[in-house]
């Protein structure tokens, strides 16, 4: 059978990825109903031979809808999510609104989709980013050897603040070659030849909110409140793809062949580990445009006796959020089935 879908923030840099990974895996859509502000209401997508017109979220209807992507910013989530939830359709909720509740799940494919079916308001949760490429390679670690803590700090691409981050940077980049003036609009500083290491908001503990993000969603996936997760989150000029230098503590000694062992048969995960040069994944050369989660630069950390070093890079875009909510509806369909 085909189901109803409607995407919510189908113009956006996520939007977009999730209409190219419905089409590309095949989902079985009947109506697709492409939803976004007034702004971009009226305009044209052509989706797997069809045209379609995107029309506003404020006045759409959602009965008859099945499943919702939503990937509009937490607080269009906040206010349209339920709606569609009381109108029959499952939302699957890419944005920050529901994550820490208790009664929504949130979920990594490859890591708890039994989750799933345990969705009391009709919504799942997709995780960040950050949090979601680290812990599909981290997970089957985590069941063979028990982590206690990670220290994990990352690399994360101007894709992540959306369709104006990226041409913030690309603006900013020709601009700076161009001897031209270049005040930051998106980003707090310059973010072209720069590095920022503030994503999200200030709390009051120091940290920022992605960076608690990572804290609170690793022990909610893994449903293990007692992992330690202490983040550094950091905003680099990269289009596509982020990156993440991780630590790990284990309670038993997980040596770096066991734990390639490990990785080699997880699923989403491709292991590039040839310890020579360009023998290591980067968001340009593996990980832009594709949907695995790469493993490299595995080695023994030589100041604890059970603590081993990966740096884990994936696109933000489509495993970080699109793919893995595509594949939160494939799994939602298929439990009907
Ligand atoms: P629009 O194109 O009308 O602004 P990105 O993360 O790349 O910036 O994309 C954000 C997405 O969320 C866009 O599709 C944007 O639509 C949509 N969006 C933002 N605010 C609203 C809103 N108030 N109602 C519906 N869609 C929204
Ligand atoms: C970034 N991780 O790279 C953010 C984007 O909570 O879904 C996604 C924010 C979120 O800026």
């Amino acid at each position: 059978s085909r189901y109803n879908v409607a995407v919510v923030g189908a113009t956006g840099a996520v939007g977009e990825a999730m209409l190219a990974i419905l089409a590309e895996r095949g989902f079985p859509v009947g109506e697709l109903h492409l939803l976004a502000s007034e702004r971009s209401a009226g305009e044209t997508v052509e989706w797997n031979g069809r045209a379609i017109v995107v029309r506003d979220l404020a006045d759409f209807d959602p009965a008859g809808i099945d499943i919702a992507l939503f990937s509009a910013g937490a607080g269009v989530s906040k206010k349209y999510a339920p709606k569609f939830a009381a109108a029959g359709a499952v939302v699957i909720d890419n944005s920050s609104a529901f994550r820490y509740d208790d009664d929504v799940p949130l979920v990594v494919a490859e890591v708890n989709p039994e989750q799933c079916a345990n969705r009391p308001r009709g919504i799942i949760a997709n995780p960040n980013c950050s949090t979601m490429q680290m812990l599909v390679a981290l997970a089957p670690l985590h069941r063979a050897a028990g982590i206690e803590r990670i220290n994990v700090c990352t690399y994360q691409s101007v894709s992540g603040a959306g369709r104006s981050g990226m041409e913030e940077l690309g603006r900013q980049t020709a601009a700076m070659l161009n001897f031209q003036p270049h005040e930051p609009a998106k980003f707090p500083v310059q973010i072209a030849f720069n590095l920022i290491p503030h994503i999200d908001e200030f709390l009051e503990n120091g940290f920022t909110k992605e960076e608690m993000k990572m804290v609170w969603e690793t022990r909610k996936i893994l449903g293990d409140e007692a992992i330690g997760v202490n983040p550094t989150a950091v905003r680099v000029p990269v289009f596509f793809g982020h990156s993440e230098a991780v630590h790990i503590e284990t309670k038993r000694r997980l040596g770096v062949d066991e734990a390639r062992e490990l990785l080699a048969a997880a699923p989403g995960v491709e292991v590039i580990d040839e310890r020579e040069p360009g023998g290591y994944p980067t968001p340009v050369t593996h990980a832009a445009g594709t949907d695995a989660v790469y493993v490299g630069r595995l080695r023994e950390d030589p100041s604890h006796p059970r603590g081993l070093d990966l740096w884990i890079v994936s696109d933000n875009i489509r495993k970080g959020a699109a793919l893995n909510a595509v594949q939160l509806a494939e799994i939602v369909v298929n439990e009907r089935a």
